[in-house]
């Protein structure tokens, strides 16, 4: 089990629904492995769209109107977003991404990671996380450590 908590993505008050670059906080890398669902809370915007079968490289430099807000599984071979999950309802209440045991195994074998990406602006044009749970064992037996990818100074913060 893999449990990373608490992180998000929020901008500074009153800026939160602005344009900006597409952000991206991955988790530690991790093989799948079968104990259960993977699950996710977040709070904030729907987005739009999904990112199954997505290259991380077909990502958006830049958010659009609406755009995904959400999390997606990452296949590290690849480079392939294989599952990807969002709120079903915009809102400040928390709802949880789910990715079942049966999906999961259902993923070809390999290195994964979780990671949440804001690619969307305007109106709920943000997302928060916190309370992942991942059914993997770690590939590092050092202690996990949150990276954030891209970012500006007053768009991201790590709480
Ligand atoms: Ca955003």
């Amino acid at each position: 089990m893999v449990t990373v908590r608490p992180a998000g993505l929020a901008a500074q008050v009153g800026t939160q629904d602005s344009a900006h670059p597409t952000l991206r906080l991955r988790s530690p890398e991790f093989t799948l492995n079968g104990a259960g669902n993977l699950t996710a809370w977040l709070r904030g915007g729907t987005g739009s769209g999904s990112l199954n079968g997505t290259g991380v490289s077909a990502l958006p430099a830049n958010t659009t109107s609406p755009g995904f807000q959400g999390v997606a599984l990452r296949n590290v071979n690849t480079g392939n977003y294989l599952l990807s999950g969002k709120k079903s309802s915009s809102g400040d209440t928390w709802q949880q991404a789910v990715f079942t045991a049966a999906e999961l195994t259902a993923l070809p074998p390999g290195v994964y990671t979780l990671d949440l990406i804001d690619a969307g602006h305007g109106g709920w044009g943000w997302v928060a996380m916190d309370s992942v749970s991942i059914p993997g064992t770690p590939v590092s037996t050092h202690p996990p450590t949150l990276k954030v990818q891209r970012w500006t100074s007053n768009q991201v913060r790590i709480s």
